[in-house]
């Protein structure tokens, strides 16, 4: 059996560096366990050293979902998987072999080998954006700018592998839909940096250029460093959009949110305005979610419930309000609002009918501690939740008068509800457990 290897050879874009997926901080255990030789996955490796010829080193993509240097996916859907490995050839330091692989009745077949001028690969995904009704593969190559990758997009399509134009240069890039929920399309953003100016850009597939190109960009806030999470999804009013959560160098965060407004034909990023501070600016970790499962995007804005002077401060606790995006006004709307303990990973929800400025919330060692605000001090206590060590809640130390809410290996949170009947505030015990809940739940 004889190999077929087209040398479709990419590389020279270098100046169109776009790329991977993202900066989430995943974990690389997966990326650093070398693939098993068994079976199929023998007969792949055994492919790839038949192409490389003389010696490889496989390489693994550095960010996304796909992190093994051989991914094994279906591609055309025939209930078979296509096979893609990366790797370096022996002597070949800066280019970059992208194998495409098939299972034919007579073994594993090339079904391309592409060549790029680069050293790794940033990031891999699989999305239908070219209209086929295989998933293309997209992937994203390093480049030698930090956060600066360019985009490569391949269609697969009966045994063979053909290269799309892409070339978008970007820091990051998500497959999702920004239209129509049924169809796909690649939204790339980009970091300030000496090479890019800081935007998101919808990519589109155009088939008598067989290339994607720039349908729209908008810019996004330069000042924003890294991506902590991205997300696509439902905004409201049958808007769809991309929340991007962002933090600066000093560690806080914004979300941005980019949606195309299609009466206009353009991307929207509404809450980013030059000069202007991004109302969703905060310290607190907590990011753009569907928080209270209703199918739309949840952006928060956090700041301080009420305190007296500067050393109050420091102990009281954020308030955080869940908003969804009204797409027509290009406003937040307030949903809910919450008390939040970072520290110990829990947040409260606010009574709808508790009017703002009535009422704050203590953060003092393990307990939150709510109470009636008067002004411009302190008024009678509503109610604490106190996470106990999970050990000291089962020897039922210093735990009279506390009824537990929720309790994990490490904490056991409990609460003592101080209302009577007579206070604007009162609260059933069950009340207060169903205001609950882990900061992971709804951040
Ligand atoms: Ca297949
Ligand atoms: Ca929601």
């Amino acid at each position: 059996m004889k190999l077929r290897i087209p040398a479709a050879v990419l590389g020279a874009c270098m100046l169109f560096s776009a790329g991977g997926c993202s900066f989430l901080e995943l974990s690389l255990d997966d990326a650093l366990r070398p693939p098993k030789t068994m079976g199929n996955e023998a007969k792949i490796e055994k492919l790839i050293s038949d192409s490389a010829k003389g010696g490889y080193t496989l390489k693994y993509p550095k960010n996304g979902n796909y992190r093994s240097a051989i991914i094994t996916k279906d591609l055309d859907g025939d209930d078979v998987a296509e096979a893609i490995a990366f790797f370096c050839g022996k002597d070949e330091t800066t280019r970059l072999h992208m194998l495409v692989m098939h299972e034919t009745d007579d073994g594993w077949k090339v079904s391309g080998d592409f060549v790029t001028e680069t050293t790794d690969v940033d990031c891999v995904d699989f999305a239908k954006v070219t209209g086929s009704d295989s998933l293309d593969i997209l992937i994203g190559y390093s480049t030698y700018s930090p956060n600066v990758n360019f985009l490569s997009c391949y269609s697969y399509k009966n045994g063979d592998t053909a290269s799309v134009s892409a070339g978008q240069s970007y820091s990051a890039f998500y497959c999702g839909s920004l239209e129509q929920s049924n169809r796909t399309e690649v939204v790339t953003l980009s970091l300030y940096s000496a090479d890019n100016e800081a935007k998101a850009t919808l990519l589109e597939y155009n088939g008598d250029k067989r290339a994607l190109y720039a349908k729209s960009s908008v810019a996004m806030d330069p000042s924003v460093v890294s991506f902590k999470h991205v997300t696509f999804g439902e905004l409201g009013g049958g808007t769809r959009g991309i929340a991007v959560d962002g933090a600066y160098a000093d560690k806080t965060i914004c979300s941005q949110i980019i949606y195309y407004n299609r009466e206009l034909a353009v991307l929207r990023n509404p809450l980013y305005r030059e000069k202007v501070k991004n109302i969703t600016l905060r310290t607190a970790d907590v990011y753009c979610t569907d928080s209270n499962n209703d199918g739309l995007i949840d952006i928060p804005t956090v700041e301080k419930l009420p305190y007296e002077n500067i050393d109050s401060r420091a102990n009281t606790a954020d308030k955080m309000t869940r908003h969804t995006f009204d797409a027509a006004n290009e406003a937040l709307v307030r949903e809910n609002d919450f008390a939040l303990n970072s520290a110990y990973n829990f947040c409260v929800k606010i009574p709808n009918d508790w009017e703002a400025d009535t009422f704050t919330a203590r953060l003092d060692g393990n307990a939150m501690r709510f109470f009636e605000w008067n002004d411009k001090s302190l008024g009678t206590p509503i109610f604490e939740i106190r996470a106990f060590d999970s050990a000291k809640w089962e020897q039922g130390k210093e735990t009279d008068g506390y009824t537990l809410i929720y309790r994990d290996n490490r904490y056991a949170y409990a609460l003592k509800n101080n209302t009577d009947s007579d206070s604007q505030f009162e609260l059933t015990d069950d009340e207060i457990k169903t205001s609950f809940s882990l900061l992971g739940d709804t951040g």
